[in-house]
């Protein structure tokens, strides 16, 4: 687990200074000379990973940006540190399982900047021959109905749309959908990479920020919009639609958008909340429930999913929403992307 509650700031601090001196990096001796990487972090990028820039992060000595081989993936140094997460004291429509809030302390970790786009999947599959579990199963994935009742079919793959228009999309900038978590995780494996913890999650969608009910502040309109969520441009399209909607909201997607379309958060991460919801690696457990049973050999727990998707009622598109899924279903609003813990020994 990487979520670290209530760890001493004073042993956190000593283990950073330890680590910056056998790094060299955070003191170079000449203040002209950039300080490059070390031996030991380009040992640990060898193979699976790139940096974009050389220049190290001055906590951990690791680069701030690198992009990953596998599937060319960007992904952002995101710096450690302590937030509140779960449900926000002013959010009145907080559903148990969001609470109670409580203090997580993350060491840095990385993450990919923009959700795994069907091109990155298609790399995936090219590489490897993976077939996902909706394209091995008979009726495959659940896709979003139409008007008047809404009410959805199967037959969708990451590949294509059963019907045109029905919210699934195989544009290459768009993020893939109708994944599982296992294929989620099979996807992780081969990039050498991993699907973010839950705490993670929050925290960087949050953006630095931890007191307010979305990442934009406590009301759900704003304008310019900050993320494709489902607003008057679904409503116009399906007038019938009876949905409790983001009213007033307006964006340009109906459905998926192509990854980056709105604004980077502090940590120039895209989409974490709206486009697609992303399954988080852990398992479903209530906040002050032992979660040990959920790591139990014989368990099949429910995966977490976080993060509104361009489908999402109003109460999904908070902070603290959080939910869980079987692991092995798909939908035309679920996707993901890939996050990576430093070594043990450098996480701070
Ligand atoms: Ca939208």
């Amino acid at each position: 687990m990487d979520v670290r509650k209530n760890m001493g700031r004073s042993l956190r601090w000593a283990a950073l200074l330890v680590v910056g001196a056998a790094f060299g990096t955070a003191c170079g001796d000449r203040r002209d000379d950039p300080p490059g990487l070390s031996a030991d972090v380009l040992e640990w990028l060898k193979g699976w990973a790139e940096p974009i820039r050389n220049e190290p992060d001055p906590v951990t000595g690791f680069p701030k940006l690198l992009r990953r081989k596998a599937d060319g993936a960007e992904m952002i140094l995101v710096p450690g540190g302590t937030y509140w997460m779960g449900a926000v004291p002013q959010d009145e429509t907080a559903l148990d399982d969001e609470k109670p809030r409580h203090r997580v302390e993350l060491p840095s970790f990385y993450m990919d900047v923009n959700e795994i786009t069907v091109a990155q999947f298609q790399s995936f599959v090219a590489s490897t021959s993976y077939v996902t579990e909706v394209e091995k199963s008979e009726k495959g994935g659940y896709v979003v109905g139409k008007p008047p009742d809404m009410k959805g079919s199967y037959g969708g793959t990451w590949r294509s749309a059963p019907h045109e228009g029905d919210g699934v999309s195989s544009q290459p900038d768009h993020p893939v959908t109708q994944v599982t978590w296992n294929d989620a995780v099979a996807f992780s494996a081969w990039a050498k990479a991993e699907l973010p913890s839950e705490a993670q999650f929050e925290y960087v969608l949050r953006g630095g920020t931890d007191g307010t009910v979305y990442p934009w502040g406590d009301a759900l309109v704003v304008h310019p919009p900050q993320a494709n969520l489902p607003g008057d441009e679904l409503i116009r399209l399906y007038p019938g639609w009876k949905g409790v909607y983001a009213k007033g909201h307006e964006d340009a997607f109906p459905w998926t958008a192509p990854v980056r379309s709105f604004k980077p958060n502090t940590f120039g991460l895209y989409d974490l909340s709206g486009n697609v919801s992303e399954w988080c690696r852990d398992p479903f457990v209530m906040y002050d429930e032992d979660p040990s049973w959920a790591y139990e050999p014989e368990a099949t727990p429910s995966r977490v999913m976080r993060g509104a998707s361009w489908y999402s009622h109003i109460g999904r598109i908070r902070c603290s929403w959080r939910t869980q899924a079987n692991p092995g279903f798909a939908r035309s609003r679920w996707g993901f992307r890939c996050a990576k813990s430093l070594p043990a020994r450098d996480a701070r």
